[in-house]
């Protein structure tokens, strides 16, 4: 029987990154894996980056699983007829929660005898949930901090993601932190960028669910509140020049340009610049921190298509005017700029397909 496995955290945690290393640790030992990646609009840079890895990815679009729920099962039996996948992967949107109640335990239901629904993996982000758990200023409002709360409370496993940037010392400070705000289940410190820690967290997801998941007590208000206060914007540019440039640096100049340009706490800010041939993801996950390439081409181009995502504390309509500088900033380093598709807003209400309010 085939195999699924959440991997949910917050925005900019490292899921992408950790489902690229996961894909390639089950190929290695010989299994197929199917992904499904998941946004709140079409155009999602997590799509393009495991396609150009060679992954078979599905995209649920338009809302998170919990409220397209019928879309990721439709997606994981489009999965299954064409490629029979041993492990399928599911990404959800960095903002949703309550996954447990609306996602996982409808799926152990509803697919029982024909999936075996693993453990719900969620993949701690340093950077921001230092600070949330520490009771400190996160850049975010209380009720964006209770989202990330809850991320942790649901979780079977809990990843410490970028261990390859902590001490020893910060681990064991980030661990009792975590051991208090969602006690009892494993706390695996994890690198999605080396895979240091894969083969203990691949373990704990070979497990079969001795209990039920964990489900949440939650306030619907908050949680569509603390939501809401992101903004969101996907967009898709074409570029072209006459002389080639650099695919690398346009992408990390233009994440870095959009970053610099008003404030507002950013969640995560990505763009993938593809051409026939190659591609580039530039990201940033914090305000403050220097913008990085996490995949560089190589290539120098005179036409690039550009996929921008910003979940950024700040209004759609900021997220526009910064996008309107962003031409202006393209067109001056020498590039045509043609919009080819932008939506900016805040994510709605969540109102999940189902809700199980006990575990089996
Ligand atoms: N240093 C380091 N960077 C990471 C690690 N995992 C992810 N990143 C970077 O963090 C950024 C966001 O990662 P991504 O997987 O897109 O996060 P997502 O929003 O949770 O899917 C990218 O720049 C990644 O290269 C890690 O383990 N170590
Ligand atoms: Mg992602």
């Amino acid at each position: 029987m085939a195999r699924f496995l959440l991997v949910g955290g917050f925005l900019g945690a490292g899921k992408t990154t950790a489902i690229g290393q996961l894909v390639k640790h089950y190929q290695e030992q010989g299994l197929k894996v199917g992904v499904v990646t998941n946004d709140q609009a079409d155009g999602l840079v997590d799509t393009g980056n495991l396609r150009g890895q060679g992954v078979t990815v599905e995209e649920v679009s338009g809302a998170c699983f919990c409220c397209k729920f019928n879309d990721l099962t439709d997606k994981l039996e489009r999965l299954e007829a064409n490629q029979r996948p041993d492990i399928f992967l599911a990404e959800p949107v960095g903002s949703c929660t309550d996954l447990v109640a609306t996602v996982v335990e409808p799926l152990r239901a509803i697919y029982a005898g024909q999936l075996q629904v693993g453990p719900y993996s969620v993949l701690f982000k340093p950077s921001h949930g230092k600070r949330v758990l520490a009771g400190q200023n996160s850049g975010f409002s209380e009720k964006a901090a209770y989202i990330f709360r809850k991320q942790l409370e649901e979780a079977d496993i809990l990843c410490i993601n970028r261990a390859d940037e902590l001490t020893t010392d910060e681990i064991e400070t980030l661990t009792s932190l975590i051991a208090h705000a969602a006690p009892k289940r494993p706390i695996v410190p994890i690198s999605a960028r080396t895979g240091l820690g894969f083969g203990l967290w691949m373990e704990h997801l070979a497990n079969d669910q001795a209990g039920p998941g964990h489900i949440l007590d939650i306030d619907y208000d908050i949680y569509a509140e603390g939501e809401a206060e992101l903004g969101w914007m996907n967009a898709t540019l074409q570029l072209n020049r006459s002389a080639p440039a650099s695919l690398d640096q346009t992408t990390l100049a233009v994440v870095e340009f959009l970053s610099g340009v008003s404030d507002g706490e950013i969640a995560h800010l990505k763009a993938i610049g593809q051409t026939d041939s190659g591609y580039a993801v530039a990201n940033i996950v914090q305000s403050g921190s220097k913008p990085t390439l996490s995949i560089a081409s190589g290539q120098d181009t005179t036409e690039i298509e550009l996929v921008i995502n910003a979940r950024i504390a700040t209004s759609p309509e900021d997220l526009m005017e910064r996008l309107g500088k962003t031409f202006t900033f393209l067109t001056a380093q020498g590039w045509n700029v043609r919009q080819e598709s932008v939506r900016s807003f805040r994510p709605g209400r969540p109102v999940p397909t189902h809700r199980y309010a006990a575990a089996r």
